[in-house]
C-alpha cells in the first residue's frame, strides 16, 4: 500500500483527464484528419525560454501543410511553432516571426527533427535525421513566453483553439522533448528525449478526440 502512495498523490494533483506517463517505446497516432483530435502537453516551465531545443520524431504521408508542434500564448498564437508548409519546407516560428528551412524531401519515411534557437544571437538551427539544414536568424533578444498551451495534432490560431482540419497532423508522433537551453545538435542522440521542459519519459498530457497510444513502429 505504501508503495502506491507517490502515484496516488501525483494523481490527486493532476487535473481531470490528465495523464502522467513514461511513453518510452510508444507513439501518439492521429488516425484521421479532423479539427477535434489533439494532445495537450503540460510543460515544466517556471520562466520564459531564453533558448530552447525541441526534438521529435514523426511519420506522415500528408502532402498538404501540417503542424508538428504548436506552442501558443495568449498574446501570440505562433509563439513557438514547428510547421511543414509543404513537402520539404519546414517553418520554425518564434514569437510570431518565422524562418523556413528547405529539406530534401523524403516522403513516406519517418523523420527525426531537432530545432534549436538562442535569444542572444537569434540563431535557429534545424537538423533532420542527424544532419544540419543550415542556420537562420529570427527574434534576436526575444524571450518565448511561458504561459503556454502546447498542442500536438492541431495548429492553434488562438490560445488552445481555432484549429483548421487542413493543418491537422495525420500520422504518428513520438519521442517529443523540449529543453530550456541550446543542446549541441551534433551530439543529439536518437534516444535523447528526456528534455527538462518536456520529457517523453515523464510526460504530463491530456488527449482529446480520436488519438491512440500504441507501441511505436520505428526507432
Ligand atoms: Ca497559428
Amino acid at each position: 500500500m505504501e508503495k502506491l502512495l507517490p502515484g496516488v498523490l501525483l494523481l490527486v494533483f493532476l487535473s481531470e483527464g490528465m495523464t502522467h506517463s513514461d511513453l518510452g517505446g510508444k507513439a501518439f497516432i492521429f488516425p484521421e484528419e479532423s479539427n477535434t483530435a489533439y494532445v495537450s502537453l503540460i510543460p515544466r516551465l517556471k520562466k520564459p525560454l531564453k533558448n530552447f531545443t525541441l526534438c521529435l520524431k514523426a511519420f506522415t504521408d500528408l502532402s498538404r501543410s501540417y503542424s508538428l508542434f504548436s506552442y501558443s500564448t495568449k498574446s501570440r498564437d505562433n509563439e513557438l511553432l514547428l510547421f511543414v508548409s509543404k513537402v520539404g519546407e519546414y517553418m520554425l516560428h518564434v514569437g510570431n516571426a518565422a524562418v523556413t528551412f528547405k529539406v530534401p524531401p523524403s516522403p513516406y519515411a519517418p523523420v527525426h527533427l531537432c530545432a534549436s534557437w538562442e535569444s542572444a544571437s537569434g540563431i535557429a538551427e534545424l537538423w533532420v535525421n542527424g544532419k544540419p539544414m543550415g542556420r537562420k536568424g529570427l527574434q534576436k533578444g526575444y524571450y518565448v513566453k511561458q504561459e503556454a498551451s502546447i498542442i500536438l495534432g492541431q495548429e492553434q490560431d488562438s490560445f488552445g483553439g481555432s484549429f483548421d482540419a487542413k493543418q491537422s497532423f495525420v500520422g504518428e508522433i513520438w519521442d517529443v522533448s523540449l529543453w530550456d537551453r541550446v543542446v549541441p545538435l551534433r551530439d543529439m542522440c536518437a534516444s535523447c528525449y528526456s528534455g527538462n521542459v518536456l520529457s517523453w519519459q515523464a510526460l504530463t498530457y491530456k488527449d482529446k478526440g480520436y488519438v491512440v497510444v500504441k507501441p511505436k513502429l520505428w526507432a
